[in-house]
């Protein structure tokens, strides 16, 4: 807004910036080193969500730029807040999600001296972020926030850093906007699509694995309908699930952790291997052991929209440098010699025999079974949002997601998520179901961010899977030093208690058969809820227990 003097304060010049990129979301706990942006917000049209922890609003703009490719929006405060924030950080580089985060900064006259709370956010950040600065100069504020969404959104996306010191903050400028950022599509050349159809064309046992950001639903379905016609087995990668139509013919299945040793031989015995838009990184890549490092054994096809990433770990026998929209919108220009087969039918049998029906449980709630009440209960298009955890593990291998942007989880394997996704997702799509998937351990990350559940009358469900351990060490734990448990146990509160206390509805499940009108009750209450479902911690992973895992442990020791 400007004042009388035709002027703006740079906070003012920043607040306009973030419209003019198509903002219309901030997350942010609050701070006395950006005040002047406070006072903007509130001219504002920008909806604005304040948070209780700076994870937890850091980890909300990363799951926006998740699901909309444009960069999610966070503010915190200096020293500490950027700290907390670290942790969504993170997530984006790992992920690869667009994110600008905006930390605020002591005055520039007390820089170097260690004010209060300062910090130096470039080296702070420098290895974690894609890029960190900090801006000096109020009239450069349109240059640098224009830079941050480009760097953020464009190549392989990422989190961008920016401090703005308190003081550059207030001063009244006269600066012109800089216009809406754009994303920009690297596309395949034709040599390339030429050689990629040779090999598809002489290929024996093709597959497909997609990964990785810069899709959308258009470039999903393009890439079915391409799969479709030449009968291509897909997989999706870690925690990229909602890449592909897991109900389609071809969806063939999760390469993550644990996955189908069906869907491992397949993999291991193709001679085109074709990834798509994801870095195969070491958990889709079984520890980097599929595919020989630096050439894979088997011809391999890498696209992506990074160059730096092509040729990182792997090198391949044909490296495209193109997004993954840009790539499927090509697919449908192909010509072929010889028309491409995949065995789509053997693989998509496998996936079914192995998801179809949850596995026997120990103890009277089987998560498996919820999985599939869930899977075939919830509308098309809800979300489930998760954190890590052994549980997360029912969810990838029996949940079907169908639609982009279905499941908002960390590739990164950071616990604490699942709540702050399931407030972004809310706040974004008010009139989608979702549904929060938590361990006990993961929900208390930052289970705060349920107060901001109710502040803002967001009614999603959370599931909490309470074991009463962190399962997932305790079961690392026995494999290394069996019978040894060591720091990994864990003493709950009352869950529901806990919904209850905040403002919200909470209801304790015992048994699998009352968990649908437990949901259906949580669905009808119009409150943020808390389904605690009590888990037999036996029920370690839908295929093995804690004992079973704890004798075979001992039985090698003895050998
Ligand atoms: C922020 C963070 N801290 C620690 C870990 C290491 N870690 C991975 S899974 C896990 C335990 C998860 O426990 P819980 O949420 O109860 O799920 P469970 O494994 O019991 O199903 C831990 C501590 C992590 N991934 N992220
Ligand atoms: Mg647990």
């Amino acid at each position: 807004m400007r004042g009388k003097d035709n002027l703006r304060s740079a906070a003012e010049v920043l607040v306009d910036q973030l419209r003019i990129h198509g903002v219309r979301h901030v997350f942010c706990v609050p701070g006395e080193s950006y005040l002047a942006v406070l006072d903007a917000f509130h001219d504002s049209d920008l909806s604005v969500t304040v948070c209780r922890q700076e994870g937890g609003a850091c980890m909300m703009a990363e799951a926006v730029g998740k699901v909309t490719g444009r960069p999610g929006v966070c503010f915190v405060t200096r020293g500490p807040g950027a700290t907390n924030a670290a942790h969504g950080i993170h997530i984006a580089r790992q992920d690869s999600s667009p994110l600008v985060m905006f930390v605020g900064q002591v005055a520039r006259d007390t820089r170097e001296r260690e004010a209060f709370q300062e910090l130096d956010y470039r080296a702070v950040f420098g290895s974690m972020a894609k890029w960190a600065t900090e801006i000096d100069d109020p009239t450069r504020v349109p240059e640098i926030v224009s830079r941050a969404f480009y760097t953020a959104a464009n190549g392989r996306p990422g989190p961008v850093v920016i401090a703005i010191p308190e003081d550059m903050l207030v001063e009244r400028v006269a600066v012109p906007d800089a216009p809406a950022f754009t994303p920009i599509e690297t596309s395949p050349g034709p040599a390339e699509m030429r050689k990629f159809a040779e090999l598809l064309a002489a290929a024996r046992a093709p597959i497909v694995i997609t990964g990785g950001s810069r899709w959308s639903q258009e470039a999903c379905d393009r890439l079915a309908r391409f799969s479709e016609k030449y009968a291509l087995p897909v997989c999706t990668t870690f925690r990229r699930g909602y890449l592909f139509d897991q109900t389609h013919p071809c969806y063939a299945g999760d390469l993550g952790i644990g996955p189908n040793p069906k869907l491992l031989e397949r993999i291991k015995s193709s001679d085109l291997v074709i990834v798509i838009g994801g870095r195969l990184g070491e958990l889709p890549s079984q520890g980097y052991t599929l595919f020989d490092i630096p050439r894979p054994q088997t011809q391999f096809v890498h696209v992506h929209p990074g160059a730096e990433e092509l040729g990182r770990v792997y090198s391949p026998h044909l490296a495209i440098h193109a997004t993954p929209t840009a790539f499927t919108a090509a697919l449908a220009e192909l010509k072929f010699a010889r028309a491409p087969a995949g065995d789509a039918k053997a693989a998509r049998a496998d996936y079914l025999a192995w998801t179809e029906k949850p596995t026997e449980q120990p103890g009277h709630v089987n998560f498996g079974a919820v999985m599939v009440w869930l899977r075939d209960n919830l509308p098309a298009d809800a979300i489930l949002t998760n954190g890590a955890g052994n549980y997360s593990a029912w969810v990838h291998r029996f949940f079907r997601f169908r639609r982009f942007g279905q499941h908002v989880a960390p590739v990164s394997g950071s616990m604490g998520y699942g709540v702050p996704a399931a407030v972004a997702m809310k706040r974004l799509y008010p009139e989608r179901q979702v549904v929060c998937l938590a361990g006990d351990g993961d929900f208390l990350m930052n289970g705060q961010e349920f107060a901001t559940a109710v502040q803002y009358d967001l009614p999603f469900i959370t599931i909490v899977f309470d074991n009463g351990m962190y399962g997932t060490i305790r079961m690392h734990q026995e494999r290394e030093y069996p019978g040894r448990v060591s720091a990994t146990g864990l003493r709950n509160p009352d869950f529901p208690a806990y919904a209850r206390a905040f403002g919200g509805f909470g209801i304790s499940v015992e048994r699998t058969e009352d968990f649908p009108a437990a949901f259906r009750e949580a669905q009808r209450c119009g409150k943020p809820a808390i389904i605690r479902l009590a888990i037999d911690p036996e029920a370690i992973t839908p295929t093995t227990t804690l004992a079973k895992i704890r004798a075979r442990a001992q039985a090698e020791k003895n050998r």
